[in-house]
């Protein structure tokens, strides 16, 4: 098959999956298309297979903001007519669905029919779609995909109850390569950041509001106060700054260490013991599952897709995403013992298992197959 991808090419987590799975099909022996404004972030090496298509729009002084839809609607009709696309799968619905759409109907006034596969990813829906200044538009652009698959069942649940969606949404789930997210013997690297054998809490995000990192702050510092302790913050985003004077308030700046965006995240969650993801609000989890394949337990709010990805007390606990001593005392449970550790850390593994894109991408591929077969007009 011959595919278009669509996707934000920044570090967010939509822009993660669509960049893996489009690597995925390449290696599967596909032709994928990237198409958007920047190279996605994990897109940085050559892969047999895989061709980029950066959009580009004509300045011009009229513009207080340039048209970006007008622009890459452009280039989707393009890149569909030169390239033979097969289908086009785009990533968050803000405005990729919409764009989808305008697209496929430019093409169809030349015969040429694509299908197009929309997939939601969070916040497209629970906090950015519903708002009223795009509602309209997302439902009508969900309805007009042929194809739409949501990330968890909760977010599948929640689209149908915010929209009046007339098309099945197939839940497929985020997916994880083990070849890369592995734990890994680097007892150097561990002796470095906790040269006293102290335990290794790891959190990872964009720094974002909903993400909670200051309550990963708190949780840490109930831990610390308990067991001997570090904490490894990566990512980066708009809280940082009032994270780190969090930190400076609690007194525990020489346990905690922002070490900023880094793309090779496994080498980290390798050597951690405890992952904690407090977020408000989480269609999935990603960042839960990389950890969890690493064998490190979760500590994790129940909000969202988190329990569809983090089982209380088997691969770590979940709690209401406010509950910092409930957190704490969950996650002193697990680290009170090697033995404990353990156990959490097989069962974390074993579930990761269950997302392994060996299982995940047979499933898209299907999906595609199916719609290509049988377009909807
Ligand atoms: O909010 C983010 O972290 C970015 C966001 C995105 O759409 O780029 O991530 C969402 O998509 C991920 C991949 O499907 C999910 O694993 C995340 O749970 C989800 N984030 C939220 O729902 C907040």
């Amino acid at each position: 098959m011959n595919i278009g991808i669509v996707c934000y090419p920044t570090f967010g987590g939509s822009g993660v999956v669509a960049t893996e799975l489009g690597l995925a099909l390449a290696k599967a022996g596909h032709g994928v298309h990237f198409i958007t404004y920047k190279r996605p972030a994990r897109l940085s090496h050559y892969q047999e297979n895989v061709y980029f298509h950066e959009v580009t729009a004509l300045d011009y002084p009229l513009f207080e903001y340039t048209p970006y839809d007008t622009t890459l609607t452009s280039k989707l009709v393009d890149v569909v007519r030169y390239e033979k696309l097969d289908l086009l799968h785009v990533h968050y619905a803000i405005p990729h669905a919409t764009i989808a759409y305008l697209s496929k109907m430019i093409l169809a006034e030349e015969g040429i029919d694509i299908p197009i596969i929309t997939t939601l990813h969070g916040t497209d829906i629970t906090l950015v779609g519903k708002d009223k200044s795009y509602a309209p538009v997302v439902e009508f652009s969900i309805n007009r995909s042929d194809g739409v698959t949501a990330v968890s069942k909760y977010l599948r649940d929640l689209t149908y109850q915010y929209f009046d969606i007339k098309k099945e949404i197939k839940v497929i789930y985020n997916f994880i390569d083990f070849d890369r997210f592995k734990r890994v013997d680097k007892e150097h690297f561990r002796k470095a950041i906790a040269p006293d054998g102290e335990r290794i809490l790891a959190h990872t995000s964009n720094f974002r509001e909903l993400k909670r990192v200051d309550n990963v702050i708190r949780i840490f510092k109930k831990v610390q106060e308990k067991i001997p302790a570090k904490l490894l913050l990566i990512g980066d985003g708009p809280t940082r700054q009032g994270l780190e004077e969090l930190c400076r308030e609690l007194k525990i700046c020489n346990h905690v260490r922002f070490l900023g965006k880094i793309d090779a995240v496994e080498e980290i969650l390798a050597i951690s013991d405890l992952f904690l993801i407090p977020s408000a609000n989480e269609s999935f989890g990603l960042a839960a599952l990389e950890a969890m394949a690493c064998e490190v337990p979760v500590i994790s709010s129940n909000v969202g897709g988190l329990p569809e990805v983090n089982i209380d007390g088997v691969t770590g606990y979940l709690s209401d995403f406010t509950n910092v001593d409930e957190m704490a005392e969950n996650a002193l449970k697990i680290l009170s013992s090697d033995e404990t550790l353990q156990k959490f850390r097989e069962n974390a593994y074993a579930h990761a298992r269950s997302f392994d894109i060996k299982h995940i991408l047979p499933q898209y591929i299907e999906y595609y197959e199916k719609l290509i077969g049988a377009p909807v007009s």
